[in-house]
């Protein structure tokens, strides 16, 4: 008698039990759950070594340098060589960021022993595809540079594509102009190599995952799509900021980029709007794919809102044939092959032309028993670089790859 009592507890504990998971399972997000507990007992990803860590929305993220390590210098980059295939094998997804202090760039040169002067690479054991120019708009973000070059480095390795990594310094200290700097690296990179893809890049904006290809596509390509600061949403249909790709053609068939924008903001959404005027509409990768984490900050010295930003937004229309690629001047100041990026220091000038004269002074106040006080006027209209520096110095060309 006791022994049956003892039958049925337990198997009403058994139902029990069953309820209550059938309960948890069947609410919302059991998915969720599912995966998780699958996760818990599943064999650690191979492709996904030691760095394992979740991003912001409890993806799984990988180390960046993980696929890397079995790529050997033994390879020649033979003639023969067969072309890469069409997705990399090397693509490992999700990748984990985080911003560890102590970083130094020395590290991220040794960490990238394949990438030659001026930060170029190639794969060593196949025929890239694709050919790919990183143009970084950059002034005082050595910081956040390291960092980009730290994760976009291998991030492009594992695509197995034929890049290089152009940061263009705007010289002096007058505001600073995003736009017009990437018209300047789109004509220094071109003439260098036959690119065939421009990724125009903030350096404060690292790719969360790899399959996140850097390549064009037929039509200008928004790849910064889902950023942690907009809740990894696209904050609007025309944005058009952070991360875009576009091939010469493209580039040139909207008359490049705006070069009047000066200070913060209203150019990014002027380059949307070309985009459409020449005819051409904005692709995008998925939002789980076009993810990327940007390294906070605050608003830079000497790059202000724009007050004017709606006024000339509102013009686009009639200027965008008048002012662009066909109008971009600039003094080219130096350019140096660093091991790990090409660094290419302009004046852009100002709104007044690229040696505007010096702003008039107020007469000298009378009577107040001070010495006057000259400045040449040669030495004062100049950016400070520019005068430090003198003419443009061209250091010799990369090597070979
Ligand atoms: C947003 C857009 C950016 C641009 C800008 C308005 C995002 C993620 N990005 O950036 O694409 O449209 O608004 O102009 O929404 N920079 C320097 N030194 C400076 C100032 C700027 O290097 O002193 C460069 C740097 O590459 C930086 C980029 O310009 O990432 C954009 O400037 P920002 O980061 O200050 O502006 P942010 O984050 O609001
Ligand atoms: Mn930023």
């Amino acid at each position: 008698m006791v022994s049956i009592h003892s039958k049925w507890r337990y198997f009403f504990m058994f139902l029990g039990i069953q309820l209550v998971v059938m309960a948890l399972l069947s609410r919302e997000g059991y998915q969720k759950r599912v995966s998780y507990f699958i996760r818990i007992f599943r064999k650690p990803d191979t492709t996904l070594q030691s760095g394992r860590n979740h991003t912001a929305a409890g993806i799984p993220g990988g180390d960046v340098y993980a696929n890397l390590s079995h790529l050997s210098k033994t390879h020649s980059h033979a003639n023969d060589m067969p072309y890469c295939p069409k997705t990399s094998p090397l693509i490992g997804g999700p990748i984990h960021v985080s911003f560890p202090s102590g970083l130094t760039l020395a590290d991220v040169q040794k960490k990238n022993p394949m990438v030659v002067r001026g930060g170029r690479y190639r794969p060593p054991d196949c025929e890239a595809r694709h050919r790919t120019a990183i143009i970084i708009p950059h002034r005082h973000r050595e910081h956040h540079l390291k960092f980009l070059l730290y994760y976009l480095h291998p991030f492009l390795q594992r695509q197995q594509l034929h890049y290089g990594i152009y940061v263009i310094h705007q010289a002096g200290n007058y505001t600073f102009n995003r736009a017009k700097l990437m018209n300047v690296g789109f004509r220094e990179a071109m003439r260098e190599e036959e690119w065939d893809c421009l990724f125009f890049h903030d350096v404060d904006l690292i790719p969360e995952d790899d399959r996140n290809t850097y390549i064009c596509d037929s039509n200008p390509k928004h790849a910064a799509i889902a950023m942690d600061k907009f809740g990894y949403k696209l904050p609007y249909k025309m944005y058009f900021g952070g991360v875009s790709a576009l091939t010469p053609l493209h580039y040139l068939k909207m008359n490049g980029f705006p070069n009047n924008y000066w200070g913060w903001g209203g150019e990014d959404d002027d380059i949307g709007v070309r985009v459409s005027l020449a005819g051409m509409y904005i692709t995008r990768p998925s939002l789980k794919v076009g993810r990327y984490k940007m390294i906070k900050h605050k608003l830079d010295k000497g790059n202000d809102v724009n007050p004017k930003r709606f006024n000339m937004l509102a013009k686009t229309r009639t200027t965008w044939k008048l002012d662009g690629m066909n109008t971009a001047e600039y003094e080219t100041i130096s350019r140096e092959y660093l091991p790990l990026y090409t660094n290419i220091t302009v004046n852009i000038g100002t709104e007044a032309g690229l040696h505007p004269p010096p702003p008039t002074r107020p007469p000298p106040a009378k009577a107040e028993g001070k010495p006057e006080v000259k400045v040449s006027a040669k030495a004062e209209g100049k950016p400070a670089e520019v005068q430090a520096k003198g003419p443009a110095k061209l250091i010799e060309g990369p090597s070979v790859i």
